[in-house]
């Protein structure tokens, strides 16, 4: 091989001393290891947050207190939260990112590859400083996962652990996401333009926005929470001057921007799985890119409709409620390009064409919910209730883990060299279908009935549906360990995958030479 300063050889000469074992991990800057590293960190945590749901759901599996005192259960609530959020969605789909992105753009890595190191591993110190705030004196932050004043001001160390930790996982995925922009921005093969990118690299675009433009805000506001706590101010404290709403205002502004930032990849990534087993390309691509945009600009001009109780003007809740009704316009063009894509396509329905279309059914039922809410009259009886946890857990659950497996089945093939257990597969699939409703649609009729969420106990009215919902819950959790085997039969061997698995419409990250070209910024190109 003719020798290239700081070019391809030097990447080869670097092979002869790559650290092994445990120093692999830890060291590498490949966007491959630390893509997979990402996504097994996010199904460690995607556990970790299951189990506390278990205990929420064993608790409210019959009415009175069972299983956990009160204090534990609001611990609980707290926890799952953030680490469904920050521990497990978000890391997932910056692990598709890591993965994916590069070979769909012919890049030889992500651009600044140390720091993607870097990125990866704040998140397990983050992570276990979260948990483990369950053992200090006071326990976890009991507040849910908002982390509302006054009761935030008041609480003990596991408060001052949970902002740290926040801070740390904001820190990570702000980096994760300036790598994610410059690879996409700079390093592009010659003739992609931006708008023939896969569809996947242009929701991972628009959501790095999304992350560089509210995490700082969502610092911001834990961060007046500890001067609130430990240094005399009073952003959030009435009797100092301040005010409790204020805070509402500023986590609002991070957190429904936050919903798009777990949503959009998941967009992505079904919009990637759809073409496939339809045989034919994604319908409306332009109209796609345009409706994203359009969704993630809509975002940061809805917030308050979280908080039309806290007694805001009529009109403040007239806009708020209209600004959040414009968002499902964009949202079902979105809808209409993915039916329009499987319209006479030559459809077949392996795991990742599965996981999908219950995407695509279940998603929509989120939205309808979500429409049902942003109406104030409707939200002000719905507010903190049942209804809410229902809604959110059908764009959290059916929309991003849906498309985060409809991608993984849809990409195992590439990763391991190996096909997945297709009988398996689909096994995860009904079952996680059939379970998710079973836990989730009922506590649509509990808060229609006026049960309060963040409660560990209820009367005896609510009990049947409870207890349908904890079977449910349980029957999920259960489920979600097929998937632990799948992946693990696919990594140890099996069926060799072809170049084109899935013998259709796959894009172009399945065939393009990877590793392309040495052209990372970190090891500059020389000129000749
Ligand atoms: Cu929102």
């Amino acid at each position: 091989m003719a020798a290239i300063p700081g070019g391809a050889d030097h990447a080869h000469d670097h092979d002869h001393h790559q650290p092994t074992g445990i120093m692999r991990w830890v060291t590498t800057t490949n966007h491959k290891d630390i893509g997979s590293m990402y996504l097994w960190f996010s199904f460690a945590m995607f556990l970790v947050g299951g189990v506390m749901a278990l205990v929420i759901r064993a608790e409210l599996f019959e009415p009175g207190l069972q299983v956990v005192d009160p204090d534990r259960f609001n611990q609980m609530t707290t926890l799952h939260g953030l680490i469904m959020v920050f521990g497990a969605i978000m890391p997932a789909f910056v692990g598709f990112a890591n993965w994916m992105i590069p070979l769909m753009i012919g890049a030889s890595d992500m651009a600044f590859a140390r720091m993607n190191n870097w990125s990866f591993w704040l998140l397990p110190p983050a992570a276990i400083l979260l948990t483990s705030s369950l053992l200090v004196p006071g326990g976890a932050a009991a507040s849910g996962w908002t982390l509302y004043p006054p009761l935030t001001v008041q609480m003990g160390i596991g408060m001052d652990m949970a902002i740290f930790a926040v801070h740390i996982l904001g820190i990570s995925s702000i980096m994760g996401s300036i790598n994610i922009v410059t690879t996409l921005l700079n390093m592009r093969a010659p003739g992609m333009t931006l708008m023939k990118m896969p569809l996947f690299c242009w929701t991972w675009l628009i959501t790095a926005y999304l992350v560089i433009a509210v995490m700082p805000v969502l610092a911001g506001a834990v961060t007046m929470i500890l001067t609130d706590r430990h240094f005399g101010t009073s952003f959030f404290n009435a009797a100092g001057g301040g005010d409790p709403v204020l805070y509402q205002h500023i986590f609002w502004f991070f957190g429904h921007p936050e919903v798009y930032i777990i949503a959009i990849p998941a967009f992505g990534v079904v919009s990637q799985v759809i073409p496939a087993f339809s045989r034919k390309p994604l319908f409306g691509y332009a109209s796609m890119v345009y409706a994203t945009s359009s969704i993630a600009i809509l975002s940061f001009i809805v917030w308050a409709h979280h908080m039309y109780t806290v007694g805001m003007p009529v009109a403040g809740q007239l806009y708020f409620m209209f600004a959040t009704m414009l968002i499902a316009i964009p949202t079902g063009v979105k809808v209409f390009n993915w039916v329009a894509t499987m319209w006479r396509g030559s459809l077949s329905f392996e795991t990742p064409m599965l996981f999908s279309i219950g995407f695509l059914f279940l998603f929509t039922l989120g939205g309808f919910s979500g429409l049902v809410l942003s109406m104030t009259a409707v939200d002000i009886q719905l507010h903190d209730s049942y209804y809410v946890v229902a809604h959110f857990h059908y764009v959290m659950v059916a929309g991003a883990l849906f498309s985060a497996y409809a991608g993984a089945y849809y990409w195992l093939p590439k990763w391991t060299g190996h096909m997945y257990d297709e009988k398996l597969g689909k096994l995860h699939f009904w079952l996680s279908i059939v379970f998710f409703n079973m836990t989730f649609f009922v506590q649509h009729f509990l808060g229609l009935a006026g049960m309060p969420r963040r409660i560990p106990d209820y009367s005896l009215q609510f009990a049947e549906f409870n207890m349908i919902s904890s079977i449910g819950a349980f029957g999920f959790g259960l489920s979600q360990l097929v998937f632990l085997v799948v992946v693990l039969k696919c990594i140890k061997g099996g069926e060799k995958a072809s170049a084109k698995p899935w013998d259709g419409a796959e894009g172009l990250e399945w065939t393009v030479p990877s590793p392309a070209p040495h052209h990372t910024f970190e090891t500059p190109p020389v000129f000749k």
